[in-house]
């Protein structure tokens, strides 16, 4: 299982979070997705074998929302 957290600074309320959580959970090998509102970050718990960090980037970016990669 991979974690990875994204930077999303447009996130800003209860709408992006549900756009976001929904878009990201949606896809599969997706485990969880939680949007920290304040923090402005999406934790993403996947599995790689299943889906990649672009196809939830994308699918993060297909909401209208632009993501900015941590390390
Ligand atoms: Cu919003």
């Amino acid at each position: 299982m991979t974690y990875r957290t994204l930077n999303v600074p447009e996130i800003h309320c209860d709408h992006c979070a549900h756009s976001i959580e929904g878009a990201v959970g949606s896809l599969a090998g997706v485990e969880a997705v939680k949007v920290d509102i304040p923090g402005r970050r999406v934790d993403v718990r996947y599995d790689d074998a299943a889906v990649d960090l672009v196809a939830i980037v994308s699918a993060i970016e297909g909401q209208g929302y632009e993501v900015a990669l941590t390390q």
